[in-house]
């Protein structure tokens, strides 16, 4: 049964702590595709994406359409669906047929291209792909036609627009049928992590898990069907997705408004002519839209702001308070880690730490090189483990024997400390990723990319500070014979398929790279070098 075979390399909770996550009523037994079924008022609006208004009933319907044309088209319980969808109303209408089905949306980015899907729909044995015609002047079309040419698994291509030679997705619609549906520990979906070494790992959520962080996330910001979200962020990222972001808001029966980008121009008409009250940012646009909300006429204090995913600078937060804005602060990972500053805390907390855990039952350990826990205070590496937080990257038995505890607790690579009273305050981090504005690009990644050119002896990529994104991405190179520029860089990466927010901002051609006394690169120097420089 192919159901069965999804949860090969799956790592459950071990059954004492999913005992103990339902007895304390954090896991419900809730399924995803419950979502949008029993609102108290089917008439009122649930999503609104350009000129498009679905009410709840209409989103059910279209939902349970598209369900029971999964089904007729093969696609079963525990099959995945490799889904690469910018924020337009099909991305929850498919995801919400595949919940409904028990099939599993592997959510990837639109800026994804060959590097990264061939490898997702490979690692997931993928059986259907869904994509948009064309999105941010890229035709997908094509792309989808060179997935498919090396996924031999891959028996179905859905496309959202013009589907050339393939079906369109909304074709994919018959009369709704009764379905045996997933169980609530059963995974419901798979996110990309943003943190890991060489090829990106995929993390298992389950119904259970994310149910229960919707409806925490929901209670922790007050969001109910009076809510209305702006889903400005990429909803495929668990940022916008699930904290408590689209689903979450559907979840209470409120209002998500789809934006096809956080930019201004796309956000504020919507904000206005929506009442949006609540929406989600990484830190670099905070700035840009407190700057350019009264010069474009737009009142951003009924909108309360969610920021995280990346560092965010205490004199931004200031900025925005003092502007009148309401301000919450996450720390947050697709692998279910979350950590908020209540709406209660004093502005210093919200500009300086990301306040407390998402529920009593997370459990956090800061501790040293060697494992050992630190007293409070202390900066150190994060553990955690908890009733949202994986206990295992999908079908990654070696990696995960380093990235979990041998009793669970995930190593999160960020170095933090817990302050006096109590707040996460993030100080920094252990793991070999750059943090470009809030996108994740795992260093190893991007160097076994760029050792791949034949003019390249060796190389290492690091982050470097840029005022706007915090970071930028730097590639130390050693050259063989002929130096590589920038520019020929670039085209080399795009051209073995990689996404454009992993190519490296700077480069910097060197004679040998320096070494620490163990003989592995040195990676501080070379950051230390990379900030000094002019960039
Ligand atoms: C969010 O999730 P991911 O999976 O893209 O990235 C997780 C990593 C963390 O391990 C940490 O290194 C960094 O992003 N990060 C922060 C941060 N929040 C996340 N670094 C500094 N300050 C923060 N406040 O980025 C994410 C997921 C859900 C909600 C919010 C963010």
């Amino acid at each position: 049964m192919r159901g069965v075979d999804a949860l090969d390399g799956f790592v459950p909770w071990p059954a004492e702590f999913a005992r103990r996550y339902r007895a304390e009523g954090y896991w419900r037994g809730e399924t995803l595709g419950a979502i949008g079924r029993t609102v108290p008022d089917p008439d009122r609006t649930a999503l609104v994406h350009g000129d498009r208004r679905w009410s709840y009933a209409e989103l059910d319907r279209r939902a349970d359409r598209t369900a029971a044309g999964l089904a007729a088209l093969g696609i079963r319980r525990g099959d995945r669906v490799l889904v690469q969808l910018p924020n337009v109303a099909e991305l929850v209408q498919l995801s919400l047929a595949l919940f409904r089905l028990g099939a599993l949306p592997v959510y990837a980015l639109a800026p994804h291209r060959m590097a990264e899907l061939g490898h997702l729909a490979e690692l997931t044995g993928a059986r259907a792909y869904v994509a948009p015609d064309r999105f941010a002047g890229f035709d997908y079309r094509p792309l989808a036609a060179e997935l498919r040419a090396a996924n031999p698994a891959l028996a179905h291509v859905l496309i959202v627009g013009e589907p050339g030679e393939f079906q369109a997705l909304s074709e994919v619609d018959a009369e709704p049928l009764a379905l045996p549906g997933p169980a609530p520990d059963d995974i419901a979906f798979f996110l990309l992590s943003g943190g890991t070494t060489g090829l990106p790992k995929l993390i298992p959520r389950t119904h259970d898990d994310y149910a229960f962080q919707l409806r925490a996330c929901a209670e922790a910001l007050g969001v109910d069907e009076r809510s209305v979200y702006l889903a400005a962020l990429p909803a495929a990222h668990n940022a916008a997705l699930g904290c408590p972001g689209v689903l979450g808001t559907l979840a209470v029966g409120g209002t998500v408004v789809l934006s096809p980008t956080p930019s201004p121009d796309d956000a504020f008409g919507l904000i206005t002519a929506e009442g949006v009250t609540f929406t989600t940012l990484m830190p670099p646009l905070l700035p840009v839209w407190v700057d350019l909300a009264p010069l474009l006429e737009v009142d951003l204090r009924p909108v309360l702001l969610q920021v995280g995913g990346a560092n965010l600078q205490p004199e931004v937060a200031y900025r925005v308070m003092a502007a009148g804005c309401r301000l919450t602060h996450w720390f947050g990972m697709a692998e279910g880690v979350l950590s908020y500053t209540r709406l209660t805390d004093p502005p210093d907390v919200v500009a300086h730490t990301q306040g407390r855990p998402l529920a009593a039952a997370d459990e956090y350990r800061v501790v040293d090189a060697d494992g050992v826990a630190l007293p409070p205070g202390e900066v150190g590496e994060l553990l955690v483990r908890g009733p949202c937080t994986l206990r295992g990257y999908y079908r990654a038995p070696a990696y995960n024997a380093e990235a979990f505890t041998p009793d669970g607790f995930l190593r999160t690579g960020d170095l933090v400390r817990i302050t006096g009273d109590g707040n996460l305050a993030v100080r920094g981090r252990i793991k070999d990723v750059i943090n470009r504005g809030g996108e994740k690009i795992g260093a190893t990644e991007l160097e076994d990319h760029v050792g791949a050119h034949p003019a390249v002896r060796a190389c290492a990529a690091v982050a470097v500070p840029d005022a706007t994104l915090g970071e930028k991405i730097c590639v130390y190179l050693v050259p063989r014979g002929e130096p590589v520029g920038l520019d020929e860089l670039r085209a080399f990466l795009t051209g073995r398929g990689l996404a454009g927010y992993k190519l490296p901002d700077r480069l910097e051609v060197v004679d040998e790279l320096p070494r620490t006394s163990v003989g592995k690169v040195d990676k501080r120097l070379l950051r230390e070098l990379g900030a000094g420089a002019r960039g």
